[in-house]
């Protein structure tokens, strides 16, 4: 299967966070490619990305990156794919905040769709929901899948009256 989504991250440093994304993408059988490009260490390897990931067949990109945040930024500027931000909290980050706001205080005409910080299972969630506004098959698996999520939560509120927690919302 050709990759639909492209995970790229600063450093391999990232991969703990952003290995979530490719997992929930493998849960919803979708195909993605995963690898490191830095916009200040690799920055002309960035360029040739974002340039060829369209005619490459990808159709969204999550990039990841922490600190001096630029990657999903300068992605967007290069592409006219989707791309999803997600703020890393690395060890040059200060306190995440610095990751958070380098990704998502772009200039108008360039949007990241920024997720929260580590957050890249969500990233992984939004990129499944973009293509499967298009296609039915994996729109209804994410349909699915939150209809299950939610049966979770509620089995949860349940255990926990169970176990004895004041709840009169359920009587
Ligand atoms: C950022 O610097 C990377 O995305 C990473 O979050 C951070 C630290 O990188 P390393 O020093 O671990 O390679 O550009």
């Amino acid at each position: 299967m050709n990759p639909r989504v492209g995970i790229i991250m600063g450093s391999d440093s990232d991969l703990p966070v952003m290995q979530a994304a490719g997992s929930i993408l493998e849960e919803f059988g979708i195909a993605f490619e995963l690898t490191v490009v830095s916009a200040h260490r690799t920055p002309l390897r960035m360029v040739e990305y974002a340039r060829t990931a369209r005619d490459r067949g990808l159709q969204v990109i999550i990039a990841g990156a922490g600190g001096a945040a630029h990657l999903p930024g300068m992605v967007a500027s290069l592409t006219s794919l989707p791309v999803i931000g997600v703020p890393v909290r690395s060890s040059n980050s200060i306190d995440g905040w610095d990751s958070i706001l380098s990704i998502l205080q772009m200039p108008n005409g360039v949007p990241v769709a920024t997720v929260a910080l580590n957050a890249a299972k969500n990233a992984g969630i939004l990129a499944a929901s973009i293509l499967g506004a298009q296609d039915k098959a994996l729109g209804d698996k994410i349909t699915q899948w939150k209809s299950r999520q939610e049966a979770e939560v509620l089995e949860k509120a349940a255990k926990m009256k169970k176990d004895g927690w004041n709840n009169t919302f359920d009587d």
